[in-house]
Formats: structure tokens, sequence, C-alpha cells
């Protein structure tokens, strides 16, 4: 839990991911873009819940404060934003565009980000060497060492609960689609950022959430090449880029770490 009054932070924050994973991501690149000093404690699942269940948490991130830990990626983005110098901040300070950014938000965060993870983990979750190659990027030794034991359990423990089928998957791509469609749409009229002249949270979230779909090249966690990936997947992939709102995320990555 958080005390009412945030610290300055002495000490790095702790960042606990699954490196692949969007969500993770997206807090990486807050804490990047607002140059605050952090340090990446990656895990491959399911050991990741042993580092998150000892703060409390459970899902990744967890970002561990001298305030407390935070285990959801908004809160995260919250409490980065109230530390942030007033050049820099993620939220809008008026009223209605804050709105608008925390809509956003909430769309990518609640259809956006579930609807891509089952989409690209249908397609890729039966190759396993692509998916040790996506989990254990960076994980310790030991984890890593035990993938070809645990991948097979954790994998049928994932298709059941987040509903990865044929069906499902195939939902998930038109959602895919609809929501870079409402993206598309509100940049018909040439603005630079979804809220707003400035960037925020909602063109961070977008970017880093739609990231498994357009593959950008700067993507710290992701291999650029799209060769070693299933065709259904590199298919959906190029369709994606070549769309108003995956050109806008593909943009947002080329200038993320500027
Ligand atoms: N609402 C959460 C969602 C995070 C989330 O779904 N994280 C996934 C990785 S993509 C996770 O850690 N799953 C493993 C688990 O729940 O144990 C957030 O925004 O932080």
């Amino acid at each position: 839990m958080l005390s009412n009054s945030l610290t300055a932070n002495k000490k790095p924050f702790r960042l606990i991911t699954i490196p692949i994973s969007h969500y993770c991501e997206k807090a990486r690149w807050a804490l990047t873009k607002l140059k605050l000093p952090y340090i990446e404690e990656p895990h491959m699942p399911p050991f990741h819940l042993l580092a998150t269940g000892r703060v409390g948490g459970k899902s990744t991130p967890v970002m561990i404060t001298e305030d407390g830990a935070l285990t959801d990626s908004t809160d995260i983005l919250c409490y980065l934003d109230k530390v942030a110098p007033d050049n820099a901040k993620l939220y809008p300070t008026d009223p209605d565009s804050r709105q608008q950014v925390e809509q956003l938000e909430d769309l990518f965060d609640e259809q956006l980000g579930p609807a891509i993870r089952r989409w690209g983990y249908f397609h890729a979750m039966n190759d396993s060497k692509l998916m040790q190659h996506a989990w254990c990027n960076g994980v310790p030794f030991f984890e890593r060492a035990l993938f070809p034991v645990v991948f097979p359990t954790v994998r049928s423990i994932a298709q059941q609960k987040l509903n990865i089928t044929q069906e499902s998957s195939a939902q998930a791509y038109e959602q895919i689609k609809s929501i870079f469609e409402q993206v598309s749409e509100l940049l018909t009229d040439g603005r630079t950022y979804l809220v707003g002249n400035s960037f925020s949270a909602a063109d961070l979230t977008f970017a880093a959430l739609a990231a498994p779909a357009v593959r950008p090249p700067e993507h710290p966690m992701t291999r650029a090449s799209l060769e070693e990936l299933p065709s259904k997947l590199v298919s959906g992939i190029k369709k994606f880029r070549e769309t108003p709102a995956g050109g806008f995320a593909l943009r947002l990555y080329h200038d993320r770490n500027n």
C-alpha cells in the first residue's frame, strides 16, 4: 500500500516484470521517458509469482518504491506522473483532457491489451523455441534452465486462464482491428498525439500495448525480424503496420528513447 505523501525515491525503483509483457513495457517506457532510475527484475512465468507475491501482487508489472509497491501498470504511471517534473507530465492538468486520456488508457488496458495477448499467444504458443526466447530473455539462470520442464504445464494453464482458442483468437483479431480503426479515426484530422498537443499516457499505452501487433524495430524486448514468427502472425502484423494507427505506434516507438 502507498502512504499518502510521496517521498523522493533515493534508491532506483525496482520493476518486477515478465519482460515480453506489453503491460510491463508500458511501465518500462514511462520510466525511460521520465529518465527515472530503475532496476528491472525479469522473470519467466510462473516464477514471477514468487517475486510479485512477496509484495502483495500477482500479475506483472510490479514497481517497488520507497512509498510501497504498485501492482498495476496504470497505478505505476499515475505514481510516476506525480514525481515527474511539470514539463514531462504523462497526464494533462486540464480536467477534460485528463478524462480523455484516462478513457483511452482504460480502453487500451481493458480491451486492446488482452485481445493482442490472446491473438499473439494463440499463434505463438505451440512454437516452444519462440516461446523460450520470448519468456526467458534476461531471466535468472535457474528459471531459464527449468523452461523445458515447466513450459508444457504453464502453457496449458495459460491457455485455459486466458481462454486461448481458435475462436477466441479470431474474435480478438477483430477486436484489435476495431480499436485500431478507432485510433485511426482520431488521427484523421492530422493530430500528432491522441489528446492535445503533447505526448501523454494515452499515446504511451496505445503504442506499448499495440507493439506485439506491429513489432516496432526499436522495441527493447523483441527481435526486429519477422522471419521466425508464424506466418499468420506475420500477415496480421503487416496489415496492422499499414493502418494509420499502426503507423502511429511505429512512429512513437521510433521516438521512444528521445
Ligand atoms: N491490469 C494489469 C494487467 C497486467 C497483466 O495482465 N500482466 C500479465 C502479463 S501480460 C501477467 O503478469 N500475467 C501473469 C499473471 O497474472 O500471473 C496491469 O495493467 O498491470
